[in-house]
């Protein structure tokens, strides 16, 4: 009872606390809120409604609705949805066709139980409670089952909703709540910092403007509750533009339109949370296993002369090229699905690609949003006659971009996605590309378009651009009209995610394949169509920092396939921060090399030690990209990020948290990039474990529970590591993605101090429009590693071995790595499934004692993968 009273004078304090500092604006009248009228649980026991009226009203941002509607629903163990909307009419929320969310078939059955004048609800086995409070006004909270931990609190806070006002508050544990994510931002820690307004509202600028919207919205949190460590996700499901305010004790939420559709997820592991989030929101999209080669683009190249310059300048400086990009030169007159016939013209065009495609090679261009308004070009026409346009007052809205005056495609209008497909389809058969890139689709528009009705300016002006400017600033009107009435205003920020999911649909059904199409505006649930890069950064070291933030912000979003453009779009770069830049970026998801028109040329061949270290750095990837691949899987059935913070794997470990300079791939192999101009070291922190250098296999660094480590960072080489523990399939390094595929593999088993190694491999062939499906079209190795005082062990179990079979993928070495003194290993005796490993198949065992620890060579080896096999390391 004593525990109860202090913590509801916490609370108390807490409350008051939000009320000065969530309402800086203008005060509402005292004993403004809503109050509970009544509750009931639906007879199936699966949703619960309640209503709720206003008690005490003001005009500040227009009248308020007086009757809402509460309800809660249970939709999984790990997931409860809150949404509250008008009682009396119908308001815009974001389409499930969009967002399927109908409850899934095993929903819960809830609890009730009344908690001194409170409603308590829980549900069997679910891992969330909640709670509406039975004081006035109203408001309710959601705990953790397990911990007792309350994860969102409205109590004390305002609720307000209004037709294009609505705010919502919950306090959070100051010291113990660390967030994450609540983009499309950039910013200087990811983990966030208090008294930031984070602003979602679509918009074309440069993404080295640190705090300011961005092209994506993801009002989507993660909260890692030190110290234990447990983490929880929060979506406010909106489209419309909004504040989010994070002040350290509090989070507010104040949204233009649209209603309050809230979704807890439980975790309690980081990757637990990403798991819940991207079922609902969607799985990440598989990516064909060629997009993860190294790709160049350019905003500038001149015509198709050029293009095959820089192919064969990567090629002659044995840096691997996967993709060669054209950006908006190619067109004629920037007009979508044309060629330049002067310096693009389809008889160079076509071969240039036929010769990229028989050197295993690819091609990926650009499309924007704006159609030119042409009379004489024939999309245009086409368009015309579906009339799919976006509306202003009636007549196609007339916007400007880089063709001059255009139109826009309206993704609602049934036809819409039928004309793109066409459009894409024709221009395909010209030019068989093998990916997409949309950009612009914000939208992007050059005009500041005035305000026609009271839609463009609506009562409470979101933080656009940092400083409150007006909405419809540099984009298409909010006044504009979807088919079926729809305003702008409402789907803004959705527009991106539309063209996304037409053009993804667009491409499967052309190829048959698996697509690779490139977005620069998102939104919740992009990941199912597409990857992202982080937009218009600077050639500058603060930019270069700001893009590991930038990508694990996208792992959490969903959308695991991002990178930033290497060496910097804007500006001039230097030598020196390209090659930091290429060190790093080699290492991304997505690793493309872009710069904008008016800067110096930066592919990695021009300079020598740019060359050098793309050679390295980009070697070790193309080694990683079965690694890179497998981990793509992970992230297509789990929502695992692929480059993740560290406090993914070690999430008890607080030092963690405000890591921003480091990244995990997956779980085993750690990056630490210098930053800094003339650095000569970096200090990188080593969560517990045994890391040993991916380069050379023998610097070690053993931390025993966790510690910054001083690393030597010499001018053309990056800290990479792995973590005792691990088993990585690697392949050999190539020029092209189908080069490396041909290789065998070489299995890195990597002991910890437990002595034990783990890790898996799944292969397919790389462009299936799934990842998995039918047996037979894939494989899935899981590798263990034992060690003890008599040798070592690595063992293997395979799941659908026939693929692997098939294409007679073989195991041609393995290595051991992080062998005890102590272990009888300085042996040259192994064996395989008991058959001894000799000279005469040129197989050779090799103790190497570099490095603190022992490494063992097995080489020469011609185990099939999809066989299981045993290998014994000594006696
Ligand atoms: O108004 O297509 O972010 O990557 O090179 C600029 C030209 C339009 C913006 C993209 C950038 C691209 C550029 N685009």
């Amino acid at each position: 009872m004593k525990a109860f009273s202090a913590l509801f004078f916490f609370f108390f304090s807490i409350s008051l606390l939000l009320h000065s500092l969530s309402r800086s604006e203008e005060e509402l009248p005292v004993g403004y809120g809503y109050r509970l009228r009544s509750s009931s649980t639906s007879s199936s026991g699966k949703y619960l409604t309640a209503d709720l009226e206003i008690i005490q009203s003001s005009t500040i941002y227009g009248p308020d609705i007086p009757n809402l509607k509460f309800l809660a629903s249970f939709e999984s163990a790990d997931r409860i949805r809150i949404r509250i909307s008008d009682a009396d009419r119908a308001r815009w929320e974001v389409p499930e066709t969009l967002i399927p969310r109908e409850t899934p078939p095993y929903h819960r059955s809830m609890l009730e139980e009344d908690r001194g004048g409170s409603l308590f609800l829980s549900a069997p086995l679910s891992n969330l409670d909640l709670k509406l409070d039975g004081s006035t006004p109203f408001s309710f909270s959601i705990s953790r089952r397990s911990s007792g931990e309350i994860l969102f609190d409205t109590g004390g806070s305002l609720l307000v909703f209004k037709d294009r006002y609505l705010e919502i508050s919950s306090w959070l544990p100051g010291d113990r709540a660390n967030l994450y994510g609540l983009g499309e931002h950039t910013k200087r820690s990811f983990r966030l910092t208090a008294n930031e307004t984070m602003t979602m509202w679509n918009s074309d600028t440069w993404s080295s403007v640190v705090d300011q919207n961005l092209y994506g919205s993801h009002p989507f949190y993660m909260d890692v509750r030190s110290p234990a460590g447990d983490a929880h996700g929060v979506l406010l499901l909106n489209s419309n533009g909004m504040d989010v305010i994070y002040g350290g004790t509090y989070i507010t939420y104040k949204v233009i339109g649209g209603i309050l559709d809230l979704y807890f997820f439980a975790g309690p592991s980081p990757e637990d949370v990403m798991d819940q989030y991207t079922e609902l929101v969607g799985r990440p999209a598989p990516m064909p296993y060629w997009s993860f080669g190294f790709h160049q683009c350019r905003w500038g190249y001149r015509n198709v002369e050029d293009l095959e310059e820089v192919v064969e300048g990567y090629e002659k400086a044995g840096i691997p090229l996967e993709t060669m990009w054209s950006d908006i030169d190619y067109m004629d007159a920037f007009k979508d699905f044309t060629l330049d016939p002067q310096n693009y013209p389809i008889q160079r065009m076509k071969p240039f690609v036929d010769k990229l495609h028989f050197n295993g090679q690819k091609f990926v261009f650009i499309l924007d949003p704006g159609i030119s308004i042409n009379t004489s070009y024939s999309t245009f026409q086409r368009a015309m006659e579906a009339d799919i346009f976006l509306k202003r007052n009636g007549t196609n809205y007339e916007g400007e971009v880089w063709p001059g005056k255009v139109y826009f495609p309206d993704w609602f209008h049934p036809n819409t996605s039928t004309f793109w497909f066409r459009e894409i389809s024709a221009f395909l058969d010209l030019l068989p590309a093998d990916g997409l890139w949309i950009d612009m689709n914000e939208i992007a528009n050059f005009l500041n378009p005035a305000p026609v009705n009271d839609l463009d300016t609506p009562p409470y002006a979101i933080n656009n651009a940092g400083v409150r400017r007006p909405i419809n600033n540099r984009t298409v009107p909010v006044s504009c009209t979807h088919h079926g009435g729809t305003a702008e205003y409402d789907v803004h920020n959705l527009h991106g995610l539309l063209e996304a999911k037409s053009t993804h649909e667009a491409l499967l059904k052309i190829t048959g394949k698996r697509p690779f199409l490139l977005t620069r505006s998102t939104f919740v649930g992009s990941g199912r169509y597409a990857a992202h890069w982080t937009g218009d950064n600077t050639a500058t070291w603060d930019d270069l920092a700001y893009s590991i933030l930038g990508m694990l912000n996208f792992g959490l979003f969903g959308i695991p396939m991002v990178g930033a453009d290497i060496c910097g779009f804007s500006g001039d770069t230097t030598e020196e921060l390209c090659r930091r830049w290429i060190q790093l970026g080699a290492f991304y998801p997505f690793s493309r090399n872009h710069a904008v028109n008016s800067s110096i040329r930066h592919e990695l061949y021009l300079w020598d030690s740019v060359a050098r270290s793309a050679k390295k750095a980009l070697g070790l990837r193309y080694r990683l990209l079965p690694y890179y691949y497998t981990l793509m899987k992970e992230a297509n059935s789990k929502g695992t990020p692929i480059a993740r913070p560290l406090f993914f794997s070690f999430p008890e470990d607080a030092k963690t948290y405000g890591i921003s300079t480091q990244f995990m791939i997956g779980k085993l192999v750690m990056v630490s990039p210098a930053l800094q101009p003339a650095a000569t070291y970096v200090n990188a922190y080593f969560p517990v474990g045994r890391w040993f250098n991916l380069f050379n296999l023998s610097e070690t660094v053993v931390s025993p529970s966790g510690e910054y480590v001083r690393l030597e960072s010499p001018e053309e080489e990056i800290n990479v590591h792995v973590r005792g523990g691990s088993v990585l399939a690697m392949q050999d390094q190539a020029m092209t993605t189908r080069l490396g595929r041909k290789s065998g593999f070489e299995l890195l088993v990597v002991f910890g101090s437990d002595g034990t190694a783990k890790g898996e491999l799944f292969v397919d062939d790389g462009e299936a429009p799934e990842m998995g499906g039918e047996v037979g079209r894939w494989s899935l190795i899981k590798f263990t590693g034992e060690m003890d005082g008599n040798g070592a062990k690595l063992w293997s179990k395979v799941e659908g071995g026939r693929y692997a079979l098939e294409r007679k993928l073989v195991v041609k070495k393995v290595v051991f790595l992080g062998l005890d003194e102590t272990s009888a290993v300085k042996t040259t005796a192994a064996s395989v499934n008991g058959k001894e490993v000799s000279g005469g198949e040129g197989a050779r065992v090799r103790f190497d004692g570099r490095g603190r620890f022992g490494i063992v060579e097995i080489e020469g080896l011609s185990q099939l993968m999809g066989e299981e096999f045993q290998l014994v390391l000594g006696g």
